[in-house]
Protein backbone atom coordinates (compact mmCIF):
# COMPACT_ATOMS: atom_id res chain seq x y z
CA UNK A 1 0.00 0.00 0.00
CA UNK A 2 1.47 3.39 -0.96
CA UNK A 3 2.52 5.68 1.94
CA UNK A 4 0.40 8.48 2.51
CA UNK A 5 1.81 11.55 3.39
CA UNK A 6 -0.38 14.53 2.47
CA UNK A 7 -3.54 14.49 4.27
CA UNK A 8 -6.12 17.24 5.05
CA UNK A 9 -8.07 16.88 8.70
CA UNK A 10 -11.01 19.11 9.63
CA UNK A 11 -11.50 19.28 13.45
CA UNK A 12 -13.77 20.81 15.91
CA UNK A 13 -13.32 21.07 19.76
CA UNK A 14 -16.49 20.33 21.94
CA UNK A 15 -19.18 22.69 22.67
CA UNK A 16 -19.18 23.46 26.63
CA UNK A 17 -22.37 22.57 28.24
CA UNK A 18 -25.36 24.45 29.08
CA UNK A 19 -25.50 26.07 32.85
CA UNK A 20 -29.29 25.36 34.03
CA UNK A 21 -31.70 26.90 36.59
CA UNK A 22 -33.12 24.51 38.89
CA UNK A 23 -34.60 25.27 42.92
CA UNK A 24 -33.82 23.90 45.92
CA UNK A 25 -36.72 21.29 47.51
CA UNK A 26 -36.06 20.51 50.46
CA UNK A 27 -38.68 19.67 53.31
CA UNK A 28 -38.64 23.23 55.72
CA UNK A 29 -37.09 25.27 53.51
CA UNK A 30 -40.05 27.35 51.63
CA UNK A 31 -38.13 29.58 49.75
CA UNK A 32 -35.47 27.14 48.11
CA UNK A 33 -32.55 29.04 46.19
CA UNK A 34 -30.90 28.86 43.16
CA UNK A 35 -29.40 25.62 42.54
CA UNK A 36 -28.36 25.25 39.04
CA UNK A 37 -25.17 23.72 38.62
CA UNK A 38 -22.91 24.69 35.26
CA UNK A 39 -22.54 23.04 32.03
CA UNK A 40 -18.54 21.01 31.67
CA UNK A 41 -15.97 21.26 29.74
CA UNK A 42 -15.99 20.53 25.97
CA UNK A 43 -12.99 18.41 24.83
CA UNK A 44 -9.81 19.86 23.60
CA UNK A 45 -8.68 18.76 20.57
CA UNK A 46 -4.59 17.61 20.41
CA UNK A 47 -2.15 15.89 18.10
CA UNK A 48 0.27 13.01 19.47
CA UNK A 49 3.00 11.96 17.36
CA UNK A 50 3.83 8.55 17.13
CA UNK A 51 6.53 5.97 15.52
CA UNK A 52 4.52 4.63 12.90
CA UNK A 53 5.39 6.46 9.58
CA UNK A 54 2.41 5.15 7.87
CA UNK A 55 0.15 6.31 10.30
CA UNK A 56 -1.75 8.60 8.35
CA UNK A 57 -3.40 5.90 6.57
CA UNK A 58 -5.62 6.02 8.87
CA UNK A 59 -7.47 8.99 7.87
CA UNK A 60 -8.54 7.92 4.27
CA UNK A 61 -11.33 6.77 4.90
CA UNK A 62 -12.33 9.72 7.71
CA UNK A 63 -10.67 13.41 8.44
CA UNK A 64 -13.79 15.23 10.27
CA UNK A 65 -13.50 14.50 13.85
CA UNK A 66 -15.19 16.09 17.05
CA UNK A 67 -14.41 16.14 20.13
CA UNK A 68 -16.78 15.22 23.17
CA UNK A 69 -19.13 18.46 24.32
CA UNK A 70 -19.18 19.09 28.25
CA UNK A 71 -22.72 18.06 29.35
CA UNK A 72 -25.33 20.57 31.04
CA UNK A 73 -25.13 21.64 34.97
CA UNK A 74 -27.38 19.68 36.98
CA UNK A 75 -29.53 20.47 40.04
CA UNK A 76 -27.53 20.63 43.54
CA UNK A 77 -25.16 23.06 41.91
CA UNK A 78 -23.58 20.19 40.23
CA UNK A 79 -20.94 20.74 37.56
CA UNK A 80 -21.73 19.05 34.13
CA UNK A 81 -19.24 16.56 33.04
CA UNK A 82 -16.50 17.28 31.14
CA UNK A 83 -16.32 16.35 27.06
CA UNK A 84 -13.77 14.08 26.27
CA UNK A 85 -9.94 15.03 24.95
CA UNK A 86 -10.20 13.93 21.31
CA UNK A 87 -6.25 12.75 20.67
CA UNK A 88 -5.49 13.12 16.97
CA UNK A 89 -2.11 10.38 16.22
CA UNK A 90 0.14 11.62 13.36
CA UNK A 91 3.40 10.09 12.32
CA UNK A 92 6.86 11.45 13.68
CA UNK A 93 7.73 13.79 10.97
CA UNK A 94 4.79 15.21 10.11
CA UNK A 95 4.23 19.19 9.60
CA UNK A 96 1.09 20.78 10.75
CA UNK A 97 -0.26 23.19 9.17
CA UNK A 98 -3.71 25.59 10.21
CA UNK A 99 -4.95 26.78 6.50
CA UNK A 100 -6.37 29.71 8.19
CA UNK A 101 -3.40 31.44 10.31
CA UNK A 102 -0.69 29.42 8.12
CA UNK A 103 0.86 28.71 11.67
CA UNK A 104 3.15 25.14 11.14
CA UNK A 105 4.00 23.13 13.47
CA UNK A 106 6.54 20.06 13.39
CA UNK A 107 6.31 17.01 15.04
CA UNK A 108 9.48 15.29 15.84
CA UNK A 109 9.31 12.97 18.64
CA UNK A 110 7.24 10.24 19.23
CA UNK A 111 5.02 10.72 22.19
CA UNK A 112 4.88 14.61 21.72
CA UNK A 113 1.50 16.37 22.60
CA UNK A 114 0.45 19.89 21.39
CA UNK A 115 -3.10 20.78 21.96
CA UNK A 116 -4.86 22.52 18.75
CA UNK A 117 -8.32 23.69 19.51
CA UNK A 118 -9.63 24.13 22.89
CA UNK A 119 -12.93 22.78 24.06
CA UNK A 120 -15.76 25.81 24.91
CA UNK A 121 -16.36 26.71 28.64
CA UNK A 122 -19.11 25.02 30.13
CA UNK A 123 -22.44 27.98 30.66
CA UNK A 124 -23.01 29.48 34.23
CA UNK A 125 -26.17 28.23 36.20
CA UNK A 126 -28.33 30.16 37.70
CA UNK A 127 -26.77 29.59 41.13
CA UNK A 128 -23.65 31.79 40.11
CA UNK A 129 -25.97 34.46 39.58
CA UNK A 130 -27.25 34.82 43.40
CA UNK A 131 -26.28 38.13 45.03
CA UNK A 132 -27.38 40.12 48.23
CA UNK A 133 -29.75 41.64 46.22
CA UNK A 134 -30.94 38.71 43.56
CA UNK A 135 -31.63 35.64 45.72
CA UNK A 136 -33.62 34.00 42.88
CA UNK A 137 -31.91 34.80 39.71
CA UNK A 138 -33.47 32.84 36.70
CA UNK A 139 -30.33 33.34 34.43
CA UNK A 140 -27.65 30.92 32.97
CA UNK A 141 -25.82 30.67 30.09
CA UNK A 142 -25.36 28.54 27.43
CA UNK A 143 -22.21 26.54 26.94
CA UNK A 144 -19.19 28.38 24.92
CA UNK A 145 -18.96 27.78 21.24
CA UNK A 146 -15.88 25.10 19.75
CA UNK A 147 -13.24 26.27 18.07
CA UNK A 148 -12.80 24.58 14.09
CA UNK A 149 -9.82 24.24 12.10
CA UNK A 150 -8.84 22.86 9.00
CA UNK A 151 -5.23 21.27 9.56
CA UNK A 152 -2.79 20.08 6.15
CA UNK A 153 -0.98 17.58 7.68
CA UNK A 154 2.10 16.49 5.33
CA UNK A 155 5.02 14.09 6.35
CA UNK A 156 8.45 14.56 5.43
CA UNK A 157 10.27 11.40 6.87
CA UNK A 158 12.88 11.66 9.70
CA UNK A 159 15.96 9.71 7.96
CA UNK A 160 19.79 10.50 8.63
CA UNK A 161 20.12 9.53 4.66
CA UNK A 162 18.31 9.98 1.48
CA UNK A 163 19.58 8.28 -1.43
CA UNK A 164 18.54 10.19 -4.46
CA UNK A 165 19.60 10.04 -7.98
CA UNK A 166 17.48 9.56 -11.44
CA UNK A 167 15.45 7.09 -12.15
CA UNK A 168 16.68 3.52 -12.49
CA UNK A 169 20.32 4.39 -11.01
CA UNK A 170 20.22 1.31 -8.61
CA UNK A 171 18.85 3.69 -5.82
CA UNK A 172 16.63 0.85 -4.20
CA UNK A 173 19.66 -1.95 -4.76
CA UNK A 174 21.76 0.04 -3.02
CA UNK A 175 18.88 0.54 -0.44
CA UNK A 176 18.65 -2.88 0.17
CA UNK A 177 22.29 -3.73 0.02
CA UNK A 178 23.37 -1.60 2.32
CA UNK A 179 20.54 -1.91 5.41
CA UNK A 180 17.68 -5.41 5.77
CA UNK A 181 15.46 -3.95 3.61
CA UNK A 182 13.67 -5.96 0.75
CA UNK A 183 12.35 -3.17 -1.24
CA UNK A 184 11.20 -3.82 -5.10
CA UNK A 185 14.14 -3.40 -7.58
CA UNK A 186 13.30 -3.09 -11.18
CA UNK A 187 14.90 -2.29 -14.55
CA UNK A 188 12.76 0.23 -15.50
CA UNK A 189 12.82 4.05 -14.08
CA UNK A 190 10.14 4.65 -11.31
CA UNK A 191 9.49 1.41 -10.14
CA UNK A 192 9.77 2.81 -6.26
CA UNK A 193 6.64 4.86 -6.10
CA UNK A 194 6.73 5.81 -2.50
CA UNK A 195 9.90 6.03 -0.27
CA UNK A 196 11.84 3.04 1.49
CA UNK A 197 13.25 2.98 4.61
CA UNK A 198 16.40 0.54 6.09
CA UNK A 199 19.05 0.68 9.05
CA UNK A 200 22.46 0.49 9.07
CA UNK A 201 22.68 0.31 13.11
CA UNK A 202 20.91 3.53 14.55
CA UNK A 203 20.86 5.34 10.91
CA UNK A 204 17.85 5.53 9.22
CA UNK A 205 18.55 5.49 5.47
CA UNK A 206 15.46 6.32 2.91
CA UNK A 207 15.13 5.36 -0.34
CA UNK A 208 13.36 8.09 -2.43
CA UNK A 209 11.63 7.75 -5.63
CA UNK A 210 13.55 9.06 -9.09
CA UNK A 211 13.99 12.34 -9.99
CA UNK A 212 13.89 13.67 -13.22
CA UNK A 213 14.50 17.43 -14.70
CA UNK A 214 11.63 19.53 -13.61
CA UNK A 215 10.76 17.79 -10.39
CA UNK A 216 10.57 21.01 -8.25
CA UNK A 217 8.12 22.05 -10.63
CA UNK A 218 6.39 18.94 -10.46
CA UNK A 219 7.34 16.98 -13.03
CA UNK A 220 7.50 13.02 -12.87
CA UNK A 221 6.63 11.75 -9.28
CA UNK A 222 7.37 15.36 -8.94
CA UNK A 223 8.55 17.70 -5.43
CA UNK A 224 6.18 15.78 -3.18
CA UNK A 225 9.21 13.58 -2.58
CA UNK A 226 11.50 16.03 -2.62
CA UNK A 227 10.13 16.98 0.91
CA UNK A 228 11.52 13.45 2.10
CA UNK A 229 15.20 14.62 1.66
CA UNK A 230 14.75 17.89 3.32
CA UNK A 231 15.30 16.91 6.91
CA UNK A 232 18.27 14.38 5.74
CA UNK A 233 21.67 15.39 7.09
CA UNK A 234 23.73 13.31 4.11
CA UNK A 235 22.66 12.44 0.50
CA UNK A 236 23.78 9.74 -1.11
CA UNK A 237 23.63 11.18 -4.76
CA UNK A 238 23.48 7.66 -7.16
CA UNK A 239 24.58 8.05 -10.76
CA UNK A 240 24.27 4.29 -12.79
CA UNK A 241 27.52 3.53 -15.28
CA UNK A 242 25.13 1.68 -17.61
CA UNK A 243 22.62 4.10 -19.71
CA UNK A 244 20.16 1.70 -18.54
CA UNK A 245 21.21 -0.54 -20.98
CA UNK A 246 23.66 -3.03 -19.75
CA UNK A 247 25.36 -3.30 -23.38
CA UNK A 248 25.76 0.53 -23.60
CA UNK A 249 27.78 2.15 -20.98
CA UNK A 250 27.50 5.42 -20.11
CA UNK A 251 29.21 8.51 -22.40
CA UNK A 252 31.20 10.13 -19.55
CA UNK A 253 29.54 13.33 -20.51
CA UNK A 254 26.29 12.11 -19.82
CA UNK A 255 27.24 11.31 -15.90
CA UNK A 256 27.98 15.00 -15.48
CA UNK A 257 24.61 16.13 -16.88
CA UNK A 258 22.95 13.30 -15.18
CA UNK A 259 24.89 14.77 -11.70
CA UNK A 260 23.44 18.44 -12.80
CA UNK A 261 19.99 17.68 -13.55
CA UNK A 262 19.55 16.06 -9.80
CA UNK A 263 21.79 19.35 -8.29
CA UNK A 264 19.32 21.48 -10.49
CA UNK A 265 16.04 20.43 -8.73
CA UNK A 266 17.43 20.07 -5.50
CA UNK A 267 18.28 23.82 -5.35
CA UNK A 268 15.47 24.67 -7.36
CA UNK A 269 12.67 23.10 -4.67
CA UNK A 270 14.70 24.41 -1.44
CA UNK A 271 18.39 26.06 -1.75
CA UNK A 272 20.01 24.63 1.32
CA UNK A 273 19.22 21.04 0.47
CA UNK A 274 22.99 22.04 -1.76
CA UNK A 275 24.54 22.64 1.68
CA UNK A 276 23.73 19.27 2.92
CA UNK A 277 27.22 16.68 2.66
CA UNK A 278 26.79 14.53 -0.40
CA UNK A 279 28.72 11.19 -1.32
CA UNK A 280 28.13 10.24 -4.49
CA UNK A 281 28.18 6.64 -5.60
CA UNK A 282 28.61 5.59 -9.22
CA UNK A 283 26.69 2.11 -9.21
CA UNK A 284 26.41 -0.71 -11.03
CA UNK A 285 30.53 -0.34 -11.41
CA UNK A 286 30.50 -4.17 -12.74
CA UNK A 287 28.73 -3.07 -16.03
CA UNK A 288 31.71 -0.90 -17.13
CA UNK A 289 35.54 -0.82 -17.70
CA UNK A 290 38.19 0.65 -14.81
CA UNK A 291 38.76 3.61 -17.82
CA UNK A 292 35.61 4.07 -17.90
CA UNK A 293 34.92 4.64 -14.45
CA UNK A 294 38.12 7.42 -14.66
CA UNK A 295 36.46 9.49 -17.40
CA UNK A 296 33.10 9.46 -14.98
CA UNK A 297 34.99 10.99 -11.85
CA UNK A 298 36.70 13.16 -14.25
CA UNK A 299 33.59 14.54 -16.04
CA UNK A 300 32.09 14.76 -12.29
CA UNK A 301 34.85 16.90 -11.49
CA UNK A 302 34.20 19.10 -13.86
CA UNK A 303 30.74 19.78 -12.77
CA UNK A 304 31.75 21.69 -9.76
CA UNK A 305 31.91 18.44 -7.48
CA UNK A 306 34.81 19.28 -5.51
CA UNK A 307 34.92 16.30 -2.54
CA UNK A 308 37.53 18.26 -0.31
CA UNK A 309 35.43 22.13 -0.31
CA UNK A 310 33.23 20.38 2.72
CA UNK A 311 35.49 17.85 3.73
CA UNK A 312 32.69 15.44 3.92
CA UNK A 313 32.38 15.23 0.28
CA UNK A 314 33.46 11.76 -1.18
CA UNK A 315 32.91 9.95 -4.93
CA UNK A 316 32.74 6.13 -4.38
CA UNK A 317 32.72 3.39 -6.94
CA UNK A 318 29.87 0.62 -6.37
CA UNK A 319 28.62 -2.56 -7.70
CA UNK A 320 25.51 -3.75 -5.32
CA UNK A 321 27.39 -7.33 -6.46
CA UNK A 322 30.57 -6.65 -5.01
CA UNK A 323 30.63 -6.37 -1.02
CA UNK A 324 33.90 -4.37 -0.70
CA UNK A 325 32.37 -1.77 -2.27
CA UNK A 326 29.36 -1.68 -0.29
CA UNK A 327 31.28 -2.02 3.44
CA UNK A 328 33.38 1.11 1.99
CA UNK A 329 29.82 2.98 1.34
CA UNK A 330 28.72 1.88 4.35
CA UNK A 331 31.80 2.97 6.16
CA UNK A 332 31.95 6.70 4.88
CA UNK A 333 28.01 7.05 5.60
CA UNK A 334 29.26 6.63 9.27
CA UNK A 335 32.03 8.61 8.85
CA UNK A 336 30.64 11.26 6.96
CA UNK A 337 27.59 11.55 9.74
CA UNK A 338 29.62 11.11 12.54
CA UNK A 339 31.55 14.83 11.21
CA UNK A 340 28.34 16.62 10.62
CA UNK A 341 27.42 16.17 14.16
N1 LIG B 1 24.73 -5.15 -12.75
C1 LIG B 1 24.21 -4.37 -11.82
N2 LIG B 1 22.90 -4.06 -11.89
C2 LIG B 1 22.40 -3.24 -10.93
C3 LIG B 1 23.20 -2.73 -9.87
N3 LIG B 1 22.42 -1.95 -9.10
C4 LIG B 1 21.19 -1.98 -9.64
N4 LIG B 1 21.17 -2.76 -10.74
C5 LIG B 1 20.01 -3.01 -11.62
O1 LIG B 1 19.52 -1.77 -12.11
C6 LIG B 1 18.10 -1.82 -12.23
C7 LIG B 1 17.47 -0.66 -11.47
O2 LIG B 1 17.69 -0.86 -10.10
P1 LIG B 1 16.79 -0.18 -8.96
O3 LIG B 1 17.49 -0.44 -7.68
O4 LIG B 1 15.38 -0.61 -9.10
O5 LIG B 1 16.92 1.34 -9.39
P2 LIG B 1 16.23 2.62 -8.73
O6 LIG B 1 17.18 3.72 -8.83
O7 LIG B 1 15.71 2.30 -7.40
O8 LIG B 1 15.05 2.86 -9.76
P3 LIG B 1 13.68 3.66 -9.54
O9 LIG B 1 13.07 3.19 -8.28
O10 LIG B 1 12.88 3.29 -10.72
O11 LIG B 1 14.04 5.11 -9.53
C8 LIG B 1 17.67 -3.17 -11.72
O12 LIG B 1 17.50 -4.03 -12.82
C9 LIG B 1 18.85 -3.62 -10.87
O13 LIG B 1 18.97 -5.00 -10.80
C10 LIG B 1 24.60 -3.09 -9.86
O14 LIG B 1 25.37 -2.67 -8.99
N5 LIG B 1 25.02 -3.92 -10.85
MG1 LIG C 1 13.84 2.31 -6.72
Amino acid sequence: MALIDEITLYLESGTGGDGVVRWRHEKYIQHGGPFGGKGGKGGDVMFEAVADISYLRHYRTQNKFVAEHGQPGGTGIRTGKNGADLIIKLPVGSRVTEQHTKQTYDFVKAGERMTMLIGGDGGRGNHSYKTSTNRSPRQFQHGHPSQKGIFDIELALIADVGIIGLPNAGKTTLLNALTHATAKVGNYPFTTLEPNLGAIGPIIVADVPGLIEGAAQGKGLGDKFLRHISRTKLLVHCIGLDAGDPLQPLEPSKIREHYTIIRTELGAYEPSLLEKPEIIVLTKSDLVTKSQITAATKQLKKAGFSPDKSGTGKILIVSSQNKPSVAALKKAISQTLAKAN
